[in-house]
């Protein structure tokens, strides 16, 4: 999508600091960093929400869980970690491409 914040990032048109990427999924910081290790997992497929996913997003979406453990291993969040999904203004969702936070490494914030 053309006015997609996390489009244009995939995309390389805006500068993000990429941790890791493979044919499904773009990993980069959050630029508001809530715990000492706060990544968005960004499908490079635009979905709007997790409302809006459907049974075609089925692998996609196991991709997504499998490798979230993989990226905190990488991360060295031994100790445990936290997967966050707003989904909706009510969820307090603010970019509108479907995206998991990884947060880890210190107190945990309610996010
Ligand atoms: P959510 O509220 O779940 O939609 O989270 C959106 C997150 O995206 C929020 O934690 C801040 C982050 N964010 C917003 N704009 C940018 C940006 O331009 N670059 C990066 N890296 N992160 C952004």
């Amino acid at each position: 999508m053309s006015d997609c914040l996390f489009c244009k990032i995939i995309a390389g048109e805006i500068p993000s600091k990429q941790v890791y990427q493979d044919e499904q999924l773009v990993v980069f910081h959050d630029i508001a960093p809530k715990a000492p290790t706060h990544v968005l997992v960004v499908p490079r497929k635009h979905i709007h929400s997790l409302a809006e996913a459907n049974a075609d997003d089925s692998e996609l979406m196991s991709h997504i869980m499998l490798t979230l453990p993989k990226l905190a291993q990488q991360h060295g969040l031994n100790d445990g970690f936290r997967t966050v999904l707003n989904t909706g203004k009510g969820g307090g969702q603010e970019v509108f491409h479907i995206h998991f936070h990884l947060l880890g490494g210190g107190p945990m914030p309610f996010a």
